[in-house]
């Protein structure tokens, strides 16, 4: 007998909606039974897009009318303080977009909102479940080039992101908040916890409000020494966009990440093997966002198996705390020229 299906709702239809919806319709067993956004034009579209019945502007009105089983908020982060909040009070798990509660201290308050309501609080924290990164993690943890002292994550690009993302261009606090912020999480996932950090920022793009390039230096408990370096004012006749590039030494061999998708090992004897690990594109995806939308995919398939099999996610509120303890590190080191403890979660 099939099970009876995972009832949700999604919570702000803009742009990056689209891929969790397209996601969620692809996933057996899930089925998102009403959408809500305060933009009735932006509404409509996206009801009519998806073929989805129930509709409101007001998700207070939404979720007493749907008691859904689960939320996704892919509003922007200054609506998720009252958007979890209400979802808790609804008693419905909850699955909400970077950068999460737009402080550690609001984050800490909302997942303390979650504890007590006894419902669990996911971030949508997707890069670590590129398919790519994915391999690169999982070939590290299974111990292929011993034990990691140095990790690159880089991420160049001169793509125009302001485009789709108008908003990211009048923002005070741009890249780290918005992109390194899914490269920390990367390293967190690669690395462990961070116990110093550097960081050195600039901005190159005279139309923008916030910085669009930062080079950052992590220390990590496990001693390794990241570097996680990203920008969207590099210029390259081959944009990687949005490709993470990443290299790891340990004391048994190295692994690199290339930007065609190639993941090479190169082992203590001077060998080396090199396969493909490309996405494989969703039916609905669209170039060059790809890696991403698979990535979407790959993060609510793992919420949806997690929560069948009662285990937490990865990117759980406690744990994506400590990544955004480390866009806050980045900013304070940024602004002293110092290094910086970052918080962490007790
Ligand atoms: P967007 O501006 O296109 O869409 C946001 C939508 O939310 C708008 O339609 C707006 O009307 C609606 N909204 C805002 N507050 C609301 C509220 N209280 N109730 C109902 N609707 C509300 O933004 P976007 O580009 O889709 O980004 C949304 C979030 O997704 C951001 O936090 C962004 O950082 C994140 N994002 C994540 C990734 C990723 O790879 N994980 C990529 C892009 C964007
Ligand atoms: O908003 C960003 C994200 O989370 O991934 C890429 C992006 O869309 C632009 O930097």
């Amino acid at each position: 007998t099939t099970p009876p299906g995972v009832r949700g709702v999604l919570i702000g239809c803009g742009f990056f909606a689209e891929n969790q919806l397209h996601a969620w319709q692809a996933l057996p067993g899930v089925e998102i039974v009403a959408v809500c956004d305060r933009d009735p034009a932006r509404l409509a579209q996206v009801r009519e897009r998806f073929g989805i019945d129930e509709g409101h502007t007001d998700a207070g009105r939404l979720l007493a009318s749907c008691r859904p089983d689960f939320v996704d908020i892919a509003a922007p982060t200054p609506a998720h303080a009252e958007l979890v909040e209400l979802a808790a009070c609804a008693g419905a798990d909850i699955i909400c977009q970077k950068p999460f509660a737009g402080s550690p201290a609001a984050a800490r308050a909302l997942i303390e909102t979650c504890r007590h309501h006894g419902v669990s609080l996911s971030i949508h924290e997707n890069f670590r479940w590129q398919h790519a990164i994915r391999r690169v993690i999982d070939t590290l943890r299974q111990g292929a080039i011993g034990r990691p002292f140095f990790g690159r994550i880089s991420y160049r690009s001169g793509f125009d992101v302001y485009r789709a993302q108008p908003y990211l261009a009048r923002a005070e606090r741009f890249i780290i908040e918005d992109l390194g912020i899914h490269l920390l999480d990367v390293a967190r996932a690669l690395f462990g916890e961070v116990d110093r950090l550097g960081c050195e920022i600039t901005r190159v793009n005279p139309d923008i409000r916030g910085e669009d390039v930062a080079t950052m230096m992590l220390h990590h408990d496990s001693e390794v020494t990241t570097l996680v370096d990203c920008s969207y004012a590099t210029r390259l006749a081959e944009d990687p966009f949005p490709q993470s590039l990443i290299e790891i030494d340990g004391s048994h061999g190295s692994l690199r990440l290339a930007p065609d998708y190639r993941l090479t090992r190169h082992d203590a004897a001077g060998g080396q093997d090199t396969r493909e690990v490309a996405p494989t594109p969703p039916a609905w995806s669209t170039a060059p966002w790809t890696p991403i939308q698979e990535s979407v995919s790959a993060f609510q398939a793992d919420w949806l198996d997690a929560r069948r099999g009662g285990r937490p996610v990865e990117t759980r509120g406690e744990d994506n705390y400590n990544t955004l303890a480390l866009v806050e590190a980045a900013y304070r080191a940024a602004a002293d020229h110092g290094t910086v403890t970052p918080e962490r979660w007790p």
